[in-house]
């Protein structure tokens, strides 16, 4: 029976896989024991690879719509109806009247994430939206404000860390995010073995909570008021020391100056932590050795997301924990990392707002706008609406705030593509749908994870099973080509060709030719990724060296622990850490005094076996309880007088959602997951249908953002519940 190494394209964490196969079937899928990176390690979610291969309901051809139905449709067929009806729609109203959303899993596919960017340019519209915004943009934003690029965002060493403090995730289920660290829970328990300590602040006492050292509730949406609190601390009781980073710093004093106005004593009201503790918390993190402060998702899906962010890397500067061993440190990815191209310790920083959304005048950040804008630009009327939207791997009806708005907002548009594997709450939609692979099919290489990863890699891993339908990447050029003219029977490798030389021409000069000679015979995402590695920071990497290292036996390659990158990773202008990035510092001058909470707030929650709104319709993974609950202190829900179910309401949404006392809620706090509500007329989820669940974002906003980085707000909503009688079916 064969065995075949494949790396996990389901989340962060990149775990190497053992999969046996037998002809088509898939027999048994494993962690492959000898991956330098994941060493055996994998989740529930991996051996689910095998049902989403066989989903009856996964697409494997394209679909049209004919007299209201989506039937299945040849390629030539659906892009003939594509050039037919989207090609004069953006003749007639211009490039801004289609809109394009690119959905998570375009991250973890590397012809997508790679390719997409290609037909973005194509389409020449403002228009673009992404997970981004409902996620880590604040991240991305501060980082780049700060270090001078997107994607330089410091990761926990976990491996030689002593403290390790977690605001607002919960590694433990997710795995990871924006920090790619397969088996979390092993490095957590080898972390307080050694002595170490792990300190979970969150409103809810999670998963990693439960395994750590010490759990803080706090206040949704107070972050920014513990971290303010933090942040004077070490101002005010003489703990900064910066050590080594001292001398390539700009803004200290300007920073101390923006957070003078916020002791602990004036904070604690509004993060429900006592002053005593947020300056025993700064004390800790100054006195440590080797210690780390990370904030993820739940720092983010906040009004106050990019200062949080912010503060979070200020006190990781102050503490001299950034860039250090054992603290806050940045990878260096052999292949696309932007922060190992160009000059070392110099460049043009980040820029946002080149554009602003039509209707709210939202600027635009990373070139793209917040998705929580998507639903009025497509039905505020003038120039520049929105008329066709194209949606790849992305699922917005049940991800994005204004579920019902943006529900609506699709039925009413002229065309709607979709590329995507289901017809779902969101493609169902779709005039045409085109399908991608199964993950099996596939070539997996990680451009993004590899720069956000504990220890530095490279690995890749080729298709399991021969594909059945066209590459995504594929796909992806036709509608280049179709879009710049060169119609249906354009040739998709020349295109392929042209493009790429017109990139080394500007990144390579005159070595441009000699390159493009030396890729030879390789085409597509493989091509670049051979070019990537060819000319990243590692002597001698090419695919094929790679390659032959990525098998059951080797696991990959090893490029080993992190190392300190400053300044050489540094990308503003400076050349220096922008410890107060005017924007940011203006943005804080806004925020008042804490008010007291709300009788109740609304936040999310992620489970092992789901990932985001698309995994719910694999037998192995939907079997056992139900998921999709509502997590209520049990006092709580007595003195609300709640049975089995609540109507949860806020001032825009409310939905049905069967409770769960959870005495790891604090008082006044409820939880309900995002990604379920798979009852909608039309979608093909027999599955996921059985059990369909209640849509968060029905409940939640288009109104409330992060103002810098469009972030739309998650987390810490005023809710309020009542009983109601179970749902009819
Ligand atoms: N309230 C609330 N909302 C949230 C969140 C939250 O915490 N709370 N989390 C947010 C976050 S972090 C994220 S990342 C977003 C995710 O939201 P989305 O980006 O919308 O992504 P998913 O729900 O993961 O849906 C993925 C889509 O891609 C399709 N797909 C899967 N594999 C492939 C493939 O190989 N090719 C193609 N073409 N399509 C594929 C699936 O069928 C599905 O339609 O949700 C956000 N929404
Ligand atoms: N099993 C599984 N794994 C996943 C996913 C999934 O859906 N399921 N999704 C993937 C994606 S797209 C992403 S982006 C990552 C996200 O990965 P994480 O960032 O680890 O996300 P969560 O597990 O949602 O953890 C966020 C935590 O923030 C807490 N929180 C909520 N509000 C606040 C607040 O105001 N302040 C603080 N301090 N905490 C708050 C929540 O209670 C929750 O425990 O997970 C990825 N991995
Ligand atoms: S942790 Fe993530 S990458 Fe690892 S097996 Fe699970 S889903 Fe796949
Ligand atoms: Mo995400």
């Amino acid at each position: 029976m064969p065995s075949h190494y494949r790396i996990c394209p389901l989340c962060e964490a990149c775990c190497g896989l053992e999969l046996k196969t037998d002809g088509e079937r898939v027999i048994s899928i494993r962690g492959a024991e000898h991956d330098v990176f994941s060493h055996g390690y994998l989740c529930p979610k991996a051996v689910a690879l095998k049902d989403l291969h066989q989903d009856p309901d996964r697409l494997r051809t394209p679909l049209i719509r004919r007299d209201g139905q989506l039937v299945p449709a040849s390629w030539d067929e659906a892009f003939a109806e594509i050039e037919a009806r989207l090609l004069p729609l953006r003749q007639a109203h211009g490039p801004d009247a289609v809109a394009i959303t690119l959905g998570n899993p375009v991250v973890h596919k590397a012809g997508l994430m790679l390719y997409g960017p290609r037909l973005v340019k194509a389409l020449g519209t403002r228009n673009v939206f992404s997970a981004s915004t409902l996620d880590q943009m604040p991240k991305q934003l501060a980082s780049g404000l700060m270090f001078g690029h997107w994607m330089s965002v410091a990761v926990p060493d976990i491996e030689r860390c002593e403290l390790l403090v977690i605001l607002g995730a919960n590694p433990m289920v997710s795995n990871g995010s924006m920090w790619t660290v397969p088996d979390y829970r092993g490095k957590a328990k080898a972390l307080r073995a050694r002595g170490g300590r792990i300190v979970v602040i969150d409103p809810r006492r999670t998963e990693t909570a439960e395994a750590a050292d010490e759990h803080l509730a706090i206040r949704p949406g107070g972050d920014v008021y513990l971290l303010l609190g933090i942040a004077h601390t070490l101002f005010t009781e003489g703990l900064v020391q910066p050590g080594r980073l001292s001398e390539h710093l700009q803004g200290l004093d300007a920073a101390r100056e923006a957070i003078a106005p916020w002791p602990p004593e004036r904070t604690a009201a509004g993060c429900g932590i006592a002053a005593a503790t947020q300056r025993r918390l700064a004390r800790e993190l100054a006195a440590s050795p080797r210690a780390a402060l990370y904030g993820r998702i739940g720092t983010c899906t906040q009004r106050w997301g990019t200062v949080n962010s912010w503060l979070i890397d200020l006190i990781n500067v102050l503490t001299g924990q950034l860039d250090r061993e054992g603290g806050m440190m940045f990878p260096k990815a052999a292949a696309f990392a932007a922060n190992t191209q160009g000059h070392p310790g110099q460049g043009r920083g980040v820029q946002t707002g080149r554009r602003v959304s039509r209707v709210s005048g939202a600027p635009e950040v990373m070139g793209e706008l917040p998705m929580t804008c998507l639903a009025e630009e497509i039905t505020t009327p003038g120039p520049g609406q929105v008329r066709a939207l194209i949606t790849v791997a992305s699922n917005p009806v049940l991800s994005a705030p204004g579920s019902a708005q943006l529900d609506a907002a699709l039925a009413g548009l002229d065309f709607m593509l979709s590329l995507d594997i289901y017809v779902n709450e969101t493609t169902r939609h779709a005039d045409v749908i085109l399908p991608g692979l199964s993950p099996l099919e596939d070539l997996h290489f990680d451009p993004a994870f590899a720069q956000l990863s504990h220890r530095n890699h490279a690995r890749v891993s080729g298709p399991v099973f021969e594909p059945t339908q066209p590459p995504e990447w594929q796909t992806l050029l036709r509608l280049v080509a179709l879009l710049e003219g060169r119609g249906l029977e354009a040739d998709i490798g020349l295109l392929d060709d042209e493009l790429l030389a017109a990139d080394l021409q500007r990144s390579a000069g005159p070595q441009a030719a000699a390159l493009m000679q030396a890729l030879q015979p390789l085409r597509g995402p493989e091509r670049l990724i051979d070019l990537q590695l060819r000319t990243g920071p590692y002597e001698g990497l090419t695919l094929a060296k790679v390659q032959a290292q990525s098998t059951l036996e080797q696991g990959g390659i090893d490029l080993g622990p992190l190392q300190p990158r400053i300044p050489e990773l540094l990308r503003t202008e400076s050349g220096n850490i922008e410890l107060a990035p005017p924007a940011i510092v203006a943005d804080l001058a806004r925020l008042e005094a804490p008010t007291p909470a709300p009788p109740f707030s609304l936040i999310g929650r992620r489970d092992v076996r789901s990932s985001n709104s698309w995994l719910h319709n694999l037998p192995v993974l939907a079997k056992g309880p139900e998921r999709c609950t509502l997590h209520i202190h049990p006092e709580d829900a007595a003195a609300l007088g709640l049975g089995d179910y609540a109507e949860l309401a806020s001032a825009t949404g409310r939905v049905t959602a069967r409770i769960e006392r959870a005495d790891q809620m604090a008082r006044g706090v409820v939880s309900l997951p995002h990604g379920w509500g798979h009852h909608l007329a039309g979608s093909q989820l027999a599955v996921a249908a059985e059990r369909p669940g209640a849509n968060l974002n029905a409940v939640l906003s288009t109104d409330a953002r992060d103002p810098l980085s469009g972030n739309a707000v998650l987390s810490g909503i005023e809710v309020s519940l009542r009983a109601v009688p179970p749902p009819s079916p």
